[in-house]
């Protein structure tokens, strides 16, 4: 007899926000339903990252008094959705508990549970498996207290309690090998990002997978150090598995997730020989720091598939890079990016416009930077600011932001980094360094007013 699920984990619209969301079901929250299953407990998924309006939502909750518990990932991009949702949830079903968790609200949960204590009930803050698993033991089968789950945040007797965050240390092979069903990845797959990437290769599928969580970098505009904490790795068979499972059904081609997948070079080698002597034929793509590559892997990598690598550069200004605390200087390094031209592995470096002490110089000198190295693709956006950030931080000490701009329904969806320079200024300097380019390009895609992706060609009479 089949046993009606009480949990529901959900994927919001955005519908509020009117972007795209382009997480047809985010990896992590495919991770917590397939660990609650580990665990015994099964859980069903909504997802609302296509829909467009709020009756359509209303019919697919028509069931939602079954569960629980309510699940929502909460990105700051959805932010307003996510609240939309939970008011739904709480009208249709009073007495479900709505659990929000995911880089938004992690960092927010006091503004969040003391402004919405009606619709709000937990936030789980960081990583969520462990957690979840925890908070649904608690709410389910009343086993322990909600005091002992790990980075839980909650009402209590009027007051807001924060529980510390351990679980970080937790083995990532405890965890399951996500795996998308081929309808999920067909979905996931129409992402224009994707698209743009993988460009003559649309058609196939792809499929994400992960071999790390966190990174060794503490840039000053990302959330990742806070959130995850120190990078740790899956073992080199639980990513094996994670590709044979995708490989055996015809896949392909591979977008790593990581945020920095080449930095433990013991586990990079060892990946790349097993798929070698696997003979995968395989294509993939990962993110790097610039300081993470040495000479005599990437030939190997190439070897196991790899056919673009992504930079962080952020600037070619080594003040810019000292500013946001890239911890690398860049002169040591210019030569990762022909050890990669050489091994015929596709460029992309992105570049993050408006930081600390941005100036015509400094742009200048970025645009002098991206001539030398010649990428295949270039990404420039311009610089917003994510809670969790130790940007964030400095806009809320000078006054620029607090905590309850995230709640306005009035205002931008995430706010750009205009401590220094209007937003007219860094759309300037945008379009100086797509100005400078301007010959070299090949194709170009606009995925926002701010961001600007460009795949460049570079012939020898123009060098
Ligand atoms: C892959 C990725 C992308 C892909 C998305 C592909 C896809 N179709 O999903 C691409 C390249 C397209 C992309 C684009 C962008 N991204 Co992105 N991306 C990532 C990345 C590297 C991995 C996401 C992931 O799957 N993580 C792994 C899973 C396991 O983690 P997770 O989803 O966070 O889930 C865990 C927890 O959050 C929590 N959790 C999540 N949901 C829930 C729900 C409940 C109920 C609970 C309890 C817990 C919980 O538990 C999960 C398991 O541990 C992250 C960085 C990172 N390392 O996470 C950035 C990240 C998500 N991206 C970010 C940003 C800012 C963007 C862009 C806006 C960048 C830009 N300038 O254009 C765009 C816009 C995306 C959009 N339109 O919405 C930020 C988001 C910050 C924020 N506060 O929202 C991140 C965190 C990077 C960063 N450190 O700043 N991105
Ligand atoms: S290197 Fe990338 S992922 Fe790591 S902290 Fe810096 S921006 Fe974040």
């Amino acid at each position: 007899m089949s046993h009606l699920s009480e949990i529901l984990l959900i994927n919001p619209p955005s519908i509020k926000e009117k972007t795209e969301n382009i997480q047809p079901i985010p990896y992590g929250l495919l991770s917590i339903k397939l660990y609650l299953e580990q665990k015994y407990f099964q859980a069903d998924i909504l997802n609302f990252s296509s829909v467009t309006n709020w009756e359509k939502i209303s019919k697919k909750l028509q069931n939602v008094q079954q569960y629980k518990i309510i699940g929502i990932t909460c990105y700051t991009r959805q932010r307003f959705s996510v609240l939309e949702l939970c008011k739904l949830c709480k009208k249709l079903s009073p007495t479900s508990k709505i659990v929000l968790g995911g880089p938004h609200v992690s960092f927010l949960d006091e503004t969040y549970l003391l402004a919405y204590s009606d619709i709000v009930d937990f936030i789980i803050r960081g990583e969520g498996e462990v957690p979840f698993h925890q908070l649904v033991s608690v709410i389910i089968n009343g086993e322990n207290t909600l005091d002992q789950i790990d980075g839980l945040s909650y009402h209590s007797d009027g007051r807001i309690i924060r529980n510390e965050v351990s679980c970080k240390i937790a083995e990532m092979d405890t965890f399951p090998i996500v795996t998308y069903s081929l309808d999920d990845l067909r979905e996931l797959n129409k992402s224009q990002s994707i698209v743009f990437h993988f460009d003559g290769e649309a058609n196939e599928l792809i499929a994400p997978i992960m071999a790390s969580r966190g990174c060794n970098g503490a840039c000053s505009f990302c959330c990742n150090k806070a959130f995850w904490g120190e990078q740790r790795y899956f073992s080199r068979d639980k990513l094996l598995a994670q590709v044979e499972h995708y490989y055996s059904l015809g896949i392909r081609l591979f977008d790593i997730y990581d945020d920095n997948f080449p930095n433990n070079k013991d586990f990079l080698k060892a990946f790349c020989t097993e798929i070698i002597k696997k003979r995968l034929d395989i294509g993939w793509w990962c993110s790097s720091r610039i300081d993470a590559l040495d000479e005599d892997i990437i030939p190997l990598m190439k070897k196991a598939g790899c056919f673009l690598i992504s930079f962080g550069l952020e600037s070619g200004s080594q003040i810019i890079l000292d500013n946001l605390n890239k911890k690398l200087n860049l002169s040591d390094h210019m030569h990762v990016f022909e050890w990669v031209k050489a091994s015929d592995i596709d460029l992309r470096v992105t570049i993050s416009i408006g930081h600390c002490g941005e100036s015509h110089n400094t742009i200048t000198e970025t645009i002098t930077a991206l001539k030398h190295i010649k990428p295949n693709q270039v990404a420039t956006y311009l610089l917003k600011v994510y809670p969790g950030t130790p940007l964030y931080d400095i806009f809320c000490k000078q006054g620029c932001i607090e905590d309850k701009y995230w709640l306005d329904y009035e205002k931008n969806i995430v706010p750009f980094f205009t401590y220094e320079h209007s937003i007219e200024d860094l759309q300037a300097y945008q379009d100086m360094i797509v100005d400078s380019l301007r010959q070299n390009i090949s194709s170009s895609c606009h995925d926002e007013l701010d961001s600007v992706e460009l795949k460049l060609l570079w012939k020898d009479s123009l060098q």
